[in-house]
């Protein structure tokens, strides 16, 4: 594992700097008087104490935070690197969870280097299982973003957010007054059942108020429908792979916030405490704390059981996701047209490979005498069946686009492709009125063997952005990134892509077509099939 050290320790030193400040103050000048909101007077003041619907919000919260930050390690170490560039040259990364270098004598591709995660972490753990973690991350997004709406509405529909919302800037000090106590340990009077004191208050603000919302937009920065479409979006941190590490940092902000959190509940008198939050009293029985714990028991069952999903019924967590994720992503990013496009000289120095170079004798034999008999088939639901030379596609126009790829992993680059609109291939072969779905077949396999291949709605395939690419960077395509043809379509993650293309069927439905989940990766990786996210 390698940290570049600065960003660590941008966030260490400052710390340890506060903590040394607060010791100075005391040895110098003894403890900060505290605020008067510790005084016992806060007793009478309202509002006070925790609604029902405050503990409710407070525990579907943390449960689905949990769900979150495992399935969110998983997705991460698919791809082990965290960048500051859009184009993710090895060597380039700030953050590497893998002892290892790329190697440079051999091919060594992104799906080479995903890693190993333990299923106590992770959600669900093991390698290549970014399909099964994805599924748990947006199907427990949904609910964590209603759940954190409702909380906010009615934070502010009663008068529960005087609470927590600091109105003077004299909260400053006064959190200084407070830490420097607790800094020394000097635990002050606890009446968080009353008055959270300023230090609490500033920290529970910062978490709903601005840990949260970044979550929730650094998120979708990673989107190849929402980026490609709006191109300013990913420029609001910088880029793509800014997103993926401000991501990452609000992960690791929550889990500090969570350790510190649940230590100092426990610290300040745990049973009274959990009373607070689970039964919404002050006093000392043990009730809430049995409640609690049950509570937190629930979590870790449910935690399991989702790790339990997603080995052994990993068909049907997909077909949930299908249900629930996929018409929420249709409706949110599958209708904007993809637009953005980039300047010559922001294309990557280089652009991490997948997928295996076929083997057949067919595509060597093809590769060998540079595709001059290539004859791509397409053949279905079309009016017009076709077979067609890679100059008959170059005769057909050509279209020149600049653009971001997203890979399922996480890793992203920018280049130039070359090829022809996949809506003018439909203007030849005309698709007859049933037809729904384009299949796209590769002399390819995929990891475990068998046909790669992947499928694309009709709609998603008349965008002007979408191509039957022959060209790469000005130069055409490469044996590695397709050879003689692979698919551009830039609102939808890289795996949707077909490299190597041989032939092309356009149908009315996915069902009867390899396993019937419209992919080679949604049939053995149990990926989801729309991919804008
Ligand atoms: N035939 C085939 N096409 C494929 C794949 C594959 O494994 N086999 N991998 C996909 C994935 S996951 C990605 S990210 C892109 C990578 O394209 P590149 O190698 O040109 O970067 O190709 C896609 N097309
Ligand atoms: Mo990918």
């Amino acid at each position: 594992m390698r940290i570049r050290l600065t960003i660590p320790l941008l966030v260490i030193v400052p710390l340890v700097l506060l903590v040394v400040a607060a010791y100075i103050q005391w040895a110098l000048l003894g403890l900060p008087a505290l605020p008067p909101s510790r005084q016992a007077f806060v007793k009478t003041m309202a509002p006070q104490g925790f609604p029902a619907w405050l503990r409710f919000t407070h525990y579907i919260n943390f449960f689905f935070i949990i769900l979150l930050i495992r399935s969110g390690l998983q997705i991460f170490v698919d791809h082990p690197r965290l960048y500051w560039n859009v184009h993710c040259t090895p060597g380039t990364e700030w953050l590497r969870f893998t002892p290892l270098e790329v190697p440079k004598d051999r091919v060594w591709t992104a799906k080479d280097d995903s890693r190993y995660l333990s299923p106590w972490i992770g959600l669900p753990g093991y390698r290549h299982t970014v399909g099964m973690a994805r599924h748990w991350h947006f199907l427990s997004v949904l609910f964590w973003v209603i759940n954190g709406l409702v909380y906010v509405i009615l934070l502010f529909s009663t008068e529960q957010w005087k609470r927590l919302v600091p109105t003077t800037w004299q909260v400053v000090p006064d959190a200084w007054a407070v830490f420097v106590h607790y800094a020394t340990f000097h635990l002050p009077p606890e009446l968080g059942f009353y008055r959270y004191n300023a230090l609490q208050q500033l920290t529970y603000f910062a978490v709903i108020f601005v840990l949260a919302p970044l979550a929730i937009l650094t998120g979708p920065s990673m989107s190849p429908a929402l980026t490609n479409r709006f191109r300013w979006y990913p420029k609001l941190p910088g880029n793509r792979q800014i997103g993926r590490s401000l991501h990452f940092f609000v992960m690791c902000a929550f889990v500090l916030f969570i350790v510190v959190h649940v230590a100092m509940v426990s610290a300040t008198g745990f049973v009274r405490n959990m009373n607070h939050i689970v039964l919404g009293t002050d006093d000392s029985r043990r009730l809430g704390l049995f409640l609690g714990l049950l509570g937190i028991g629930i979590i870790i069952v449910v935690n399991v059981f989702a790790n339990w999903l997603a080995w052994r019924r990993p068909r049907a967590v997909q077909h949930l996701a299908k249900a629930v994720v996929t018409p929420a992503m249709e409706f949110l990013l599958n209708n904007a047209a993809p637009s953005a496009e980039f300047d010559r000289r922001e294309i990557s120095p280089f652009l991490w490979p997948n997928g295996k170079v076929p083997t057949s004798k067919e595509w060597k034999t093809l590769a060998a005498e540079n595709f001059k008999d290539y004859r791509l088939k397409v053949n279905g639901l079309v009016e017009n069946p076709a077979e067609l030379s890679l100059d008959d596609l170059k005769a057909m126009g050509v279209k020149r686009q600049t653009t971001l790829h997203h890979c399922i992993q996480g890793w992203s680059g920018i280049a130039e492709w070359g090829g022809l609109p996949t809506s003018e291939l439909m203007r030849l072969v005309r698709p007859k009125p049933n037809a729904r779905i384009v299949v796209f077949y590769s002399f390819g396999e995929g990891l475990e063997g068998g046909q790669y291949y992947d499928s694309h709605s009709i709609a998603n395939l008349r965008h002007p952005q979408s191509l039957l690419a022959y060209e790469m960077n000005f130069k055409p395509l490469g044996d590695l990134h397709g050879a003689p043809l692979r698919l551009r379509v830039e609102n939808q993650l890289g795996f949707k892509m077909v490299k190597w293309i041989r032939s092309i069927e356009f149908v009315e439905s996915v069902e009867s077509i390899g396993q019937g989940e419209g992919g080679y990766n949604e049939d053995q990786e149990y990926f989801g099939e729309l991919a804008n996210i």
